[in-house]
């Protein structure tokens, strides 16, 4: 497909207005919409919010009778189901736009072409995937959410040079600085959960909340507490916003965790697996004498939050569930911020991983980017097929 500089120019404008809902239109995804016609932009929208109008009737409405005739350039196929609102394409033929230009299928199973197919059925010029890429990484959570059912996973690690995430009697804070704690808190923020475990509250007592402008919800606070660990003082059970604990499922019966649903939390089990035992003649770590190897299954944890519409997850905790995560192939980038300072041989690993034979078996990693924050790194990365 050729497009014209302004075709470009007017989708990029949509991508733009598609970010606004970055922190705000959870569980729906980012959305931006222009309709132009003859290098003259004639509407705008976003989506913002869930329950509140889609992208195209804003810009529709905003274009008024001048839409008829014109183009309209969405970042997602237009939705053709009654959800929430009505359906987008709907008001786009009743305005009576002859061409729309979108970048990327909407994959939720109650459109998934159904949209585009009702545009071309109608008579509309109906062309897909102009900057398809950048619609995609507003929307990755979404997407992978309705392909798969699980959340994109982010693991966020803040490291010294020397890979080490705290000293070996657990002090942590702070190992990076200002400036990328401050990032970190736009990660959370655009997240719908943060995932850690309780040796983290137990040994850090974060809130785990997101305080930055713009943010108009908290990320539902999920810890991973197989025994039910965690005090119910724990900072992170303050509101607001929601606190979710698994547990195993003998453990969330007891008492103690009736005392943590006093405190608001919603209390769940989630089935047991034993951890792989290090391979035949693999030297036995010191690191991995600290695990317990009992642990709750990650994947019906990636399923559960799957199912309560999370998109984006940040994970945010120490090295025992980060390499537990990193070792079955269940993280889709990883945030690493590395503090140009060492702290030592016998301080904590940023991920415990069962010992290597050979560094072929080394499980490696894309740069996507890296940015300097401060006094510190971050990489961001992407794991290579292993
Ligand atoms: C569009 N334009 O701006 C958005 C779309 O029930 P609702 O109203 O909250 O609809 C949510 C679904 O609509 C969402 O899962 C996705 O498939 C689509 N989002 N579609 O045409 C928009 N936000
Ligand atoms: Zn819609």
């Amino acid at each position: 497909m050729i497009y014209s500089d302004f075709d470009k120019s007017c989708m990029q404008r949509a991508l733009e207005l598609a970010e606004r809902g970055l922190l705000t239109t959870d569980p729906n995804p980012r959305v931006g919409c222009v309709i132009g016609s003859d290098g003259v932009i004639l509407g705008e929208g976003a989506h913002l919010r869930a329950g509140e109008p889609h992208a195209e009737p804003l810009a529709l409405a905003a274009a008024g009778a001048a839409a008829r005739g014109a183009t309209a350039y969405v970042t997602l196929e237009p939705c053709n189901h009654h959800g929430r609102t009505p359906p987008c394409v709907d008001a786009l033929l009743a305005a009576g736009v002859t061409r729309v230009v979108y970048a990327l299928r909407d994959p939720n199973p109650r459109v998934d072409g159904s949209g585009a197919a009702r545009l071309v059925a109608a008579g509309v010029r109906t062309e897909c995937g102009l900057m398809e890429d950048a619609a995609l990484v507003l929307n990755e959570g979404f997407v992978k959410r309705m392909r798969t059912g699980r959340p994109f996973v982010r693991l966020k690690t803040a490291a010294s040079v020397d890979g080490r995430v705290a000293l070996a009697n657990g002090a942590s804070q702070w190992i990076t600085g200002e400036a990328a704690r401050a990032d970190v808190q736009a990660w959370r923020g655009r997240s719908s959960a943060i995932l850690t475990t309780a040796a983290t509250v137990i040994a850090d007592d974060p809130r785990l909340d997101v305080r930055i402008a713009g943010a108009s919800r908290q990320p539902l606070r999920v810890v991973l507490d197989r025994q039910l660990r965690m005090p119910p003082t724990a900072r992170i059970l303050n509101p607001p916003g929601k606190v979710l604990v698994f547990g195993s499922t003998d453990d969330v019966a007891g008492g103690h965790a009736a005392t943590l649903r006093q405190r608001g939390a919603v209390v769940e089990a989630v089935a047991e697996v034993r951890a792989a035992p290090a391979g035949a003649g693999a030297p036995v770590q010191r690191n991995l004498a600290q695990l317990n190897l009992a642990r709750l299954d990650l994947a019906q944890v990636l399923e559960r939050l799957g199912s309560l519409q999370v998109n984006e997850l940040l994970v945010e905790s120490g090295g025992v569930l980060a390499g537990a995560l990193l070792e079955q192939n269940l993280v889709d980038e990883w945030l690493l911020y590395l503090a140009p300072r060492l702290l030592g041989h016998d301080a904590q690993p940023l991920a415990v991983i069962q010992s290597l034979e050979q560094l072929t078996d080394a499980r490696s990693f894309r740069i996507i980017d890296t940015a300097v924050l401060g006094d510190d790194l971050r990489l961001r990365l992407r794991p290579r097929a292993h």
